[in-house]
């Protein structure tokens, strides 16, 4: 299986959480089986590609760009800008949009967002749809911005660290933190830049300059490190590290696929099979040519298969 054919939205717009405005779209079948789709990051934001997971003549596909990223504004802002704001936010647009409850479908950052939003209301969800599990563990922080991943993409690694200062290294991320946050424009941007090609960099198993390329760009590249860099150094906002793996209880009796790819290296096959261990009724897929990317094209076989299998159940 592979994506879909692009299409536009049906219906795009707006709504206002305090001095946030967050952009959502409608697309394929408005009487179609409601699915949401939750992007990665934090601040990665929707794309005309998200669409594409989902036959259009049978989903009403339904994309939100989260707080600060995507299409939302402003772009990069992190007041009022929580895991549970998101949460909140996932739950009102259902209700605005009149929907009792959807699939819901989240990579990476996705994943981690749609466990969260499915703790808080499991009854909200008919189905989940989870790819490459991260759910911002100290380990799992340390692994890609401090040391592990560092061993496999040596070259790239050594772009990563080297506009932080030799002193300042065993602390990565704060490194990065306090640039962005606090930096000048000038130091902002290229702490976005460094920042954000190190995760296009990572991947896919075949590096993709084009997704590079794409996590060059200002915008993108700033509203990715401004969001994820504040959700990281605030440990997700969980309670707790193992809050998600804690709850697996309350959404053990949804229908669960989760897909992850052997060779991930953003977010390493240990977390989803920690998650699986605990979580044994979900059906858990090794993609084992793959790395992290949806867009590796056994990742987006799986993950089609999978959407279109939940078309005929309900
Ligand atoms: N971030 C993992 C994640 O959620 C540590 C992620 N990785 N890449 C993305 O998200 C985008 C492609 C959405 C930017």
């Amino acid at each position: 299986m592979t994506l879909f054919p692009k299409i536009n939205p049906y219906d795009m717009g707006y709504f206002e959480q305090g001095e946030h405005r967050i952009y959502y779209e409608q697309s394929g079948n408005p009487q179609g089986k409601p699915v949401i789709f939750l992007h990665g990051g934090p601040g990665g934001g929707g794309d005309e590609n998200a669409r594409r997971f989902f036959d259009p003549l049978h989903y009403r596909i339904i994309i939100m760009d989260q707080r600060g990223c995507g299409r939302s504004e402003p772009l990069g802002c992190i007041s009022n800008n929580t895991t549970w704001d998101l949460v909140e936010d996932t739950h009102l647009l259902k209700e605005f949009l009149g929907i009792d409850a959807w699939v819901v479908f989240g990579g990476s950052w996705g994943s981690t967002l749609a466990m969260a939003y499915a703790q808080t209301y499991p009854s909200e969800i008919t189905a989940l749809i989870l790819r490459g599990i991260f759910m911002l563990r100290d380990k799992e922080i340390q692994w890609f911005y401090q040391k592990g991943a560092s061993f496999i993409y040596p070259e790239e690694w050594q772009r990563y660290i080297s506009i932080i200062s030799e002193n300042k290294r065993t602390d990565l991320l704060g490194a990065y933190h306090q640039m962005l946050h606090f930096g000048t424009h000038e130091e902002k941007l290229t702490a976005a830049k460094a920042w954000s090609r190190w995760e296009g960099a990572t991947s896919c198993l075949n590096q993709n300059h084009d997704l590079i390329a794409h996590f060059s760009e200002d915008k993108f590249a700033l509203a990715l490190a401004l969001i994820e860099t504040h959700y990281f150094k605030n440990k997700g906002f969980f309670s707790k590290e193992t809050q998600l793996l804690d709850n697996v209880g309350k959404i053990r009796h949804i229908t669960t696929v989760i897909v992850q790819g052997r060779y991930d290296i953003v977010c390493p096959i240990q977390t989803a099979y920690e998650l699986h261990r605990v979580w044994p009724e979900a059906n858990f897929i090794v993609a084992k040519n793959s790395g992290h990317s949806a867009f590796e094209d056994e990742i987006t076989d799986y993950l089609v298969r999978a959407t279109n299998q939940f078309l005929n159940k309900d």
